[in-house]
């Protein structure tokens, strides 16, 4: 098949999805052309299967806000036109889902049609897209798409709860590809971070006030109270100063490494022995599943999709938004023993071995195949 696909080209969970699936896709033989403002981020591979076409939008000083749906909507029906794209899977519905429902309304006038897959991935249906702003053309382009899909079952309660939804919503869980998740290096880089009696304990986010931050920050000073310790902030984003000032004011700020974002998470993870994810809301939490396919336990709220992660008492634990003793003791409980640390990172890469691509692109190959049949 030849397929487009729009997404974010961040380090978000959302662009790394779509890359990911885009690069396995490939694989399989796909044609793959990815639509987006720049190269997403862990896309490190051009070749004959994977094509990236950048959609560059014009500044004019008369628009405050510049049009970027007008222009990514005119790319998608040019890419359509000239490659002969068969079918598009835009992730993240705002504002892809209703720029590619334009794009094909507009092919469909040539006598072209190109069915839609949207992919809902959290906040464009929480935080952001429930907002009365947007929620008109949110439920517009999702009950126009040809197929949906969330990537969990809590995302799909969410959106049928908070929009009137008139189709089927598929969940097709979020992934990891082992074969690019290199999980076992030759020789971790412990001893950069940290001396040999320290525990190393990870964050990475966007640094949005979503993550949580100052949880982050007060989990970790009640940890190191008990234990030799370092932590890990890994990412960039609005919260990101004041995470650095709290660190200064608790007197930790030697225990703190920011590492601003990365695309070498898994060397980082490699030698991490708990993950910190405390989450005001989390459709599903794929930096806790990157964590878990590297042998990391995760200690994280049980909100939205993570409890269909993080398996409580298995590969971590899970407490109510804003416990930040119950984390911070199931913290302490987890690190202060060897042999129970070493149990919990065996049970993590376990569960996390339980979201393989390979059960997951057969999926969407599926879905698409229906809407192309459909059509
Ligand atoms: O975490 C973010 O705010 C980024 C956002 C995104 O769109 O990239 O993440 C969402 O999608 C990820 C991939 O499906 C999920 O793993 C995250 O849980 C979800 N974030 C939220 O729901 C807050």
């Amino acid at each position: 098949m030849k397929i487009g696909i729009v997404c974010y080209p961040t380090f978000g969970g959302s662009g790394v999805v779509a890359t990911e699936l885009g690069l396995a896709l490939s694989k399989r033989g796909h044609e793959i052309h990815f639509i987006t403002y720049s190269q997403p981020v862990r896309l490190d591979l051009l070749g004959t299967n994977v094509h990236y076409h950048e959609v560059t939008v014009p500044e004019y000083p008369l628009f405050l806000y510049q049009p970027y749906e007008l222009a990514l909507s005119s790319k998608l029906v040019d890419m359509v036109k000239l490659h002969g794209i068969e079918i598009l899977h835009v992730h993240y519905a705002i504002p892809h889902a209703y720029a590619a429902y334009m794009a094909k309304m507009m092919l469909q006038e040539e006598g072209i049609y190109v069915p839609i897959v949207t992919t809902l991935h959290g906040t464009d249906i929480t935080l952001v897209g429930s907002h009365p702003f947007y929620k008109p053309a949110v439920t517009f382009s999702i009950n126009k798409s040809d197929a949906v899909t969330s990537v969990s079952q809590s995302l799909k309660d969410d959106t049928m709860r908070l929009f009137n939804i008139k189709n089927n919503i598929d969940v097709v869980p979020n992934f990891i590809d082992f074969s690019r998740h290199k999980t076992q290096f030759s020789e971790c880089q412990r001893h950069i971070i940290a001396n040999d009696d320290e525990r190393i304990i990870t964050h990475i986010s966007n640094f949005r006030k979503v993550k949580q931050i100052p949880d982050v920050i007060n989990i970790f000073y009640n940890i190191q109270k008990q234990m030799p310790a370092k932590l890990m902030m890994v990412g960039e984003g609005p919260e990101k100063m004041e995470a650095e000032r709290l660190c200064e004011k608790l007197g930790i700020e030697d225990k703190v490494v920011f590492f601003g974002n990365s695309n070498e998470i898994d060397k980082i993870l490699c030698f991490s022995d708990l993950f910190l994810l405390p989450s005001q809301t989390e459709s599903f939490g794929l930096a806790a599943l990157e964590a878990m396919a590297s042998g990391v336990p995760v200690i994280s709220s049980n909100t939205g999709g993570i409890p269909e992660v993080n398996i409580e008492g298995v590969s971590g634990f899970l407490s109510d938004v804003n416990d930040v003793e119950e984390m911070s003791n199931n913290a302490i409980y987890i690190l202060s023993d060897e042999t129970r640390l070493d149990t919990f990172k065996v049970n993590a890469a376990k569960e996390a071995a339980k979201f393989g691509i390979s059960k997951v692109v057969p999926q969407y190959e599926a879905i698409y195949l229906r809407t192309l049949e459909n059509s």
